[in-house]
């Protein structure tokens, strides 16, 4: 108890900003919406990105990830949906679907509120992906993952691209998650934030990581404030 005070005492900002957890709903810091679950710093093998935390953007939105890394999106609770919508770099706001063995890409589907998990299966192959919320894609709410900036088809042509549709992005259909994909699958639908801590004791359980996540993003702002 006296720890926590003392982290919280610290690091105010950070304790508000990872209220979503299990704390109490904080008062807006900032013009971030309250109650939004913020992305914990990654573990080992893993990767964290915030959908939509703070505009329509990926947060991160382009980056590398060797094969068999896990990477979580953390979808808010602002009363707008968003999904991980996997797509090709030809066709950035368009569902990937391998019409000649009907394959599908990944899919959240439209939700909030949730975490959802892909797997890198081929680090040497590049990951598209786009929010399917209609216009989100043509402001450029796109990502990529082991995308080749010196190639033709790197992230910033990617996004490019999704701009260029702009507002004649076409609304697609949503059916709900999907598993599966293309060099990264999911294996589970989304779920609840912080679901996976498991179990009656999951409030208790979740208070502890988010402590421990504060903990953890302390280190990371100290370590970066150092450079
Ligand atoms: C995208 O990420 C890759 C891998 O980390 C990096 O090499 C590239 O420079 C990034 N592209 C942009 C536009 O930031
Ligand atoms: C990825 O994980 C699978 C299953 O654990 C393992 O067989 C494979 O060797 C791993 N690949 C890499 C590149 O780590
Ligand atoms: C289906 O087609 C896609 C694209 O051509 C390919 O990447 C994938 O491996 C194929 N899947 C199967 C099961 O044949
Ligand atoms: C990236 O693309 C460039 C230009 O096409 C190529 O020479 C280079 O080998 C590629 N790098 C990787 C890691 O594939
Ligand atoms: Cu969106």
């Amino acid at each position: 108890m006296l720890f926590t005070a003392g982290v919280a005492f610290l690091l105010p900002s950070l304790v508000a900003a990872q209220a979503g957890y299990g704390g109490p709903p904080a008062a807006p810091t900032s013009n971030a919406p309250a109650a939004v679950p913020t992305a914990p710093p990654n573990a080992a093998g893993q990767v964290n990105v915030n959908v939509a935390f703070n505009g329509f953007v990926f947060s991160p939105a382009n980056f590398s990830a060797p094969t068999n890394t896990s990477v979580t999106f953390w979808f808010p609770n602002t009363g707008i949906d968003h999904s991980v919508t996997q797509s090709s770099f030809q066709e950035p706001c368009t569902y990937l679907v391998a019409s000649s063995n009907n394959t599908a890409g990944f899919d959240s589907g439209l939700t909030n509120s949730k975490q959802f998990t892909i797997i890198i299966t081929d680090d040497t192959k590049p990951i598209w992906f786009h929010c399917k919320q209609v216009g989100h894609c043509g402001m450029g709410m796109v990502g990529s993952i082991n995308a080749n900036e010196s190639s033709p088809n790197g992230f910033a042509a990617f996004q490019a691209a999704a701009q260029k549709i702009g507002s004649a992005e076409v609304q697609e259909t949503d059916n709900g998650a999907v598993t599966g994909g293309f060099n990264a699958v999911a294996s589970l639908a989304p779920t609840a934030t912080g679901s996976d801590s498991g179990g009656s004791t999951g409030s208790a359980m979740r208070i502890g990581i988010s402590v421990g996540a504060v903990l953890l993003g302390s280190v990371s702002v100290l370590a970066a404030m150092a450079y």
